[in-house]
C-alpha cells in the first residue's frame, strides 16, 4: 500500500466520482441499441452488435431507416407514445421480429435522450415456467404485511432469491457518510456471507448514487463481458456522447467490472429503495456465474423492491410518529401554563431532566442560557463546559450541531479520552446577542465494525506518481475497532431536540415577561403610593383623604349614618420653624402625626394636607358629639409639654369640625365647613375647637 495524505486520497475519491459512467459510448452485450431522431425515423448511432442480434450489419442499417430496421408495426407502435414524455424506458414490450428467415421474441424500450430517442432491444430467452412461481400475490404479502423493518427486509430478500435464482441477494443500507453495511442477505450455501459487513462510501461514488433517481434498476448479466461499442462512435449531427442512463444496457464501468470479478460476481443486480427523495439502500443481488435475467423477472423484482420499501418507510414513520409523541407529551408536561405557575430552568432541569436523557439516550445534558449553565446527568468538567461554551457563542445558523464523534469533529481539539463521544446540540431561539443552547452527550461505545477487505486498501500511483483507487482484490473480512464513536443522532432525535429547544425558549421568555410584570406591579404599587401619601409623615395626603371620605359618606348614607370631619392646624408652628429650623420642624409633625394616629380607631384615617393641616376623618359615628369626644382627646394628649431635640415645647391645636349629614353631604362642603370651623376656633384663643354649627 503506497503511503499517501489525505488530500492525496480525497483527489483520488473525486476522480472516481468523475467518470462520466452515464455516456460510455458502449453497451453490455445482452441486447442492441438503436439511436435515432424524436420522429424515430432517421438512425444515427447503433450498436456494433447489430448484425448477431438483428442479422443485419451496422452500415446497412444506418443506411435505411427506424422502419426498413424494425418494420412498419413496431415503428408506429413506438411513434405512438410520445417520447417526450418517456424519461425512463416503460416495462419492456415483447414482440416478434424476423432475424433472417426465423422469428425471434425481444423486449423492447426506448426512450428519450437529449434530440434522440434511444431504442432497446432485449432477445428474450425463454420465460420460466410461470407454474413453478408463485402468483404475485403471494409473494408481496410477507412483504407488505411484515410487521416490523427487519421483517420486511427479511421476507424481501428471501423472496427475492427465491423468484429470481440469484445466489446471494442482500439489502445495502446507506450510512450518514454514504459508507454502507449489509442488513439483510439470503445467499445460497456456496456464496460468502456479507451480512454486517461495511463498505467504504468509495464502491460507490457520487454520480453512480445519483443515477439511480433516474433509474431504480442496474441490470449486469455479465460482469464478465466485453462491451459493444456505438458506430459511429460519435453522432454526425451531435457530438455529446449519448447519455444511457434511463436505458437497461448501458455498458459497464470497467472499474466495476473488475470490482464484481475481485468479488467472485458473475452477474448483478441492484436496485435502488428510497425514502422520498433520498437513496436509502439498495436491493443488491448476485450471481456466481453470468446469467441471464429476463425483464419479466426484473420487473417482479422492481415491484417487490417497491413494496417492500414503502412498507419500510411506513414502520419508520410509525416508530418516529410513536417518539416524537412521547417527546411531545413530555413538552406537554413542561408547559404547564395553565397553573400559572411558570418553572424556572432549575427546576425544569430537575423535573425532567431524566426522562429527556431517556428519550434522547444521552447520557448527560447541558443548557447554556446567558451566563448560566444547567447540567443534568454525566457531562464534561467545567473547563471543558467554558471552551464548549465559548465555541457554541460563535456558532451561526438554526440548525443542530451534531456529531457521533466528536474526535473527528471541528471540536476534536477538545476531546479527550474519556469524555463523552457523541454530541447534539441544538440554538434556543433566545435573543440574538445571549447565547442559548441546549446539549446532549452520548457516550462513547465500543465497536467493531467489519469490512468486507480493508477499505482504502486499493490505492496506487501511476507512472507519473499520481494516486488512484482501484477496486480491491479481497472482500474477506477486516475487523477494525472503534471507540471514540456513540451511536449516531438519527433525524428525528434532531428534530425532536429542536422541538424541546422551541419550548424551553418559551419557559425562558414566559419567565422573563413574568419578572418584567412582577417588577412593574411593583412599580406601580410604589407610584400609587407615592401618590397617596405624604412622603414626610407616611400618612395619606389629600387626594387619598377625598378617596376615603367619598367611601365614608357612601357608607353613611346607605346606613343612614353620620360621620365627621375634624381640621386640626397646629398653633404656632411658623414660630417653631422659624426659631428651631425646619428639620426640628419636619421632626416635630412626625411625632405629632404618629400621636394623632394612635388616637383614631382603625377605620378612621388622619391625614396631613400640608404644612401644619391635619384632618381626622371619622368614620360611622353615632352622634355628632363622638367628634367632640375625639377633640378633647386631642387637646388632652397634646397638653403636656412636648420634647424636642431636648426642648420642652408645648404644642396645641385650633379645630374646626363638620358633621354629615347636618353640615354638608360632599368632601367639598365638610372640608370648607370644617375649615371656617377651624379658624373660628383660631380666632376664639386657640387650644380649642369648635363645631361648623356653632357658627354664629
Ligand atoms: C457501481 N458499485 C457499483 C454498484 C454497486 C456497487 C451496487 C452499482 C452496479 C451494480 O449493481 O453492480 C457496490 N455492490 C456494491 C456494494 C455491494 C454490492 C458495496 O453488491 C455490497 C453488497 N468502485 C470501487 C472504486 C471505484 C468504483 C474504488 O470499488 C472508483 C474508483 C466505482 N462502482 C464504481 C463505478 C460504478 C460502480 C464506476 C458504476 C458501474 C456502472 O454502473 O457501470
Amino acid at each position: 500500500m503506497p503511503d499517501y495524505t489525505r488530500n492525496e486520497l480525497n483527489e483520488a475519491l473525486k476522480d472516481c466520482a468523475r467518470e462520466p459512467v452515464h455516456r460510455p459510448g458502449a453497451i453490455q452485450p445482452n441486447g442492441c441499441l438503436l439511436s435515432t431522431d424524436l420522429a424515430i425515423d432517421r438512425l444515427f448511432q447503433v450498436s456494433a452488435n447489430l448484425e448477431d442480434i438483428l442479422g443485419i450489419s451496422p452500415a446497412d442499417a444506418l443506411a435505411g431507416d427506424a422502419i426498413q430496421l424494425l418494420g412498419p408495426q413496431l415503428v408506429h407502435r413506438l411513434r405512438s407514445r410520445a417520447v417526450d414524455e418517456i424519461v425512463s424506458p416503460a416495462i419492456g414490450e415483447v414482440v416478434r421480429l424476423p432475424v433472417g428467415s426465423v422469428e425471434h421474441r425481444f423486449s423492447v424500450r426506448h426512450y428519450r435522450s437529449g434530440q434522440r430517442a434511444v431504442v432497446e432491444l432485449e432477445l428474450q430467452q425463454a420465460e420460466p415456467d410461470d407454474g413453478q412461481l408463485p402468483s404475485r400475490s403471494a409473494w408481496l404479502q410477507p412483504v407488505s404485511t411484515a410487521g416490523s423493518p427487519e421483517q420486511v427486509l427479511e421476507s424481501l430478500v428471501r423472496i427475492v432469491r427465491q423468484l429470481s435464482g440469484f445466489d446471494r441477494v442482500m439489502v445495502y443500507r446507506f450510512d450518514e457518510d454514504d459508507h454502507g453495511s449489509v442488513v439483510a442477505e439470503s445467499r445460497a450455501p456456496e456464496a460468502d456471507s456479507y451480512l454486517g459487513h461495511h463498505f467504504p462510501a468509495s464502491d460507490i461514488p457520487a454520480q453512480v448514487r445519483h443515477l439511480y433517481s433516474i433509474n431504480p434498476v442496474r441490470s449486469i448479466p455479465d460482469a464478465t463481458a466485453e462491451s459493444v461499442p456505438l458506430v459511429p462512435e460519435v453522432d454526425p449531427d451531435d457530438p455529446a456522447p449519448l447519455d444511457l442512463s434511463p436505458g437497461n444496457l448501458r455498458a459497464v464501468s470497467p472499474i466495476h467490472q473488475s470490482y464484481l470479478q475481485n468479488m467472485g460476481v458473475g452477474a448483478s443486480l441492484s436496485i435502488a429503495i428510497h425514502d422520498e427523495d433520498r437513496l436509502w439502500g439498495l436491493l443488491a443481488c448476485h450471481g456466481l456465474v453470468p446469467r441471464p435475467l429476463s425483464p419479466s423477472m426484473l420487473d417482479d423484482v422492481s415491484v417487490l423492491v417497491q413494496v417492500a420499501a414503502s412498507r419500510l418507510m411506513l414502520l419508520q414513520a410509525n416508530s418516529e410518529a410513536r417518539y416524537r409523541q412521547r417527546i411531545r407529551q413530555s413538552r406537554e408536561l413542561m408547559l404547564i401554563r395553565d397553573t400559572g405557575i411558570i418553572p424556572t430552568l432549575d427546576d425544569l432541569i430537575r423535573w425532567y431532566g431524566a426522562n429527556w436523557l431517556a428519550l434522547f439516550e444521552a447520557s448527560g445534558l447541558v443548557l447554556l442560557n446567558g451566563d448560566r449553565r444547567f447540567c443534568f446527568g454525566a457531562t464534561p468538567a467545567a473547563d471543558k463546559l467554558d471552551r464548549l461554551t465559548a465555541y457554541f457563542a460563535c456558532q451561526q445558523g438554526q440548525q443542530p450541531w451534531y456529531t457521533h464523534s466528536l474526535a473527528n469533529s471541528e471540536l476534536a481539539g477538545w476531546y479527550e479520552q474519556g469524555d463523552p463521544c457523541g454530541l447534539l446540540a441544538v440554538r434556543l431561539p433566545v435573543t440574538r446577542n445571549r447565547i442559548g443552547w441546549l446539549l446532549f452527550f452520548r457516550p462513547g461505545q465500543k465497536q467493531t465494525r467489519t469490512w468486507a477487505g480493508r477499505p482504502e486498501d486499493n490505492a496506487e500511483r501511476d507512472p507519473q506518481g499520481k494516486l488512484f483507487l482501484t477496486p480491491r482484490h479481497s472482500f474477506s473480512a477486516w475487523t477494525e475497532t472503534v471507540e471514540d464513536m456513540s451511536e449516531p443522532w438519527l433525524e428525528v432525535e434532531r428534530l425532536a431536540a429542536l422541538d424541546l429547544g422551541e419550548d424551553l425558549a418559551l419557559v425562558l421568555f414566559s419567565r422573563e415577561i413574568d419578572q418584567l410584570n412582577t417588577s412593574l406591579i411593583d412599580a406601580n404599587r410604589r407610584l400609587q403610593k407615592l401618590a397617596q401619601t405624604d412622603t414626610l409623615t407616611g400618612l395619606p395626603n389629600r387626594r387619598l383623604l377625598e378617596d376615603r371620605v367619598e367611601l365614608s359618606l357612601a357608607r353613611a348614607l346607605r346606613h343612614n349614618q353620620s360621620m365627621a370631619l375634624l381640621f386640626l392646624d397646629l398653633d404656632g408652628f411658623k414660630k417653631i420653624n422659624d426659631t428651631l429650623g425646619h428639620r426640628a420642624g419636619d421632626k416635630m409633625l412626625q411625632g405629632v402625626a404618629e400621636r394623632l394616629q394612635n388616637l383614631v380607631r382603625h377605620s378612621d384615617a388622619v391625614a396631613r394636607l400640608g404644612g401644619d393641616e391635619f384632618v381626622i376623618l371619622l368614620d360611622e359615628i353615632e352622634a355628632p358629639g363622638d367628634a367632640g369626644i375625639l377633640a378633647d382627646k386631642v387637646l388632652q394628649v397634646f397638653s403636656p409639654p412636648f420634647e424636642l431635640e431636648g426642648e420642652m415645647l408645648t404644642v396645641s391645636f385650633s379645630m374646626g369640625i363638620a358633621v354629615y349629614p347636618a353640615h354638608g353631604d360632599s368632601f367639598r362642603k365638610l372640608m370648607h365647613h370644617a375649615d371656617v370651623a377651624m379658624y373660628q376656633a383660631k380666632s376664639e384663643g386657640r387650644n380649642t375647637y369648635r363645631f361648623y354649627s356653632d357658627l354664629k
